[in-house]
């Protein structure tokens, strides 16, 4: 509680506004070997994408060398980046997925 100096009380500012964190663009990178498949299925796994989005992302990446497939606070986007890239390890792809801020 403050007493202002008219001597009135108010309740104090218990939550002070939060900064609204940084984001941070996934990239999918285009690679000659991985097949487009593959890179639907990464899409619809780990970004919620229906097939039909997921194609055209894979296509943009295919044709144009990369493509952002989201866009997320600082953690989730590096914990994305990290499952795209584990699985293509995982699964023999060199697929590869990077983080840049999103200025
Ligand atoms: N360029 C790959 C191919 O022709 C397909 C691909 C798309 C790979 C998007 C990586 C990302 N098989």
């Amino acid at each position: 509680v403050d007493d202002d100096e008219g001597g009135h009380l108010a309740i104090a500012e218990a939550r002070p506004k939060l900064q609204t964190p940084r984001l941070y663009k996934v990239v999918l990178l285009n690679d000659d070997y991985t097949p487009m498949e593959f890179v639907v299925e990464v899409l619809e796994r780990f970004f919620a994408m229906n097939r039909e989005l997921a194609t055209q992302v894979m296509l943009k990446v295919h044709l144009e060398g990369s493509a952002v497939c989201g866009i997320f606070p600082r953690d989730i986007a590096e914990t994305k980046a990290m499952q795209v890239n584990d699985f293509a390890q995982d699964s023999q792809h060199p697929l590869l997925c990077e983080v840049e801020p999103d200025d």
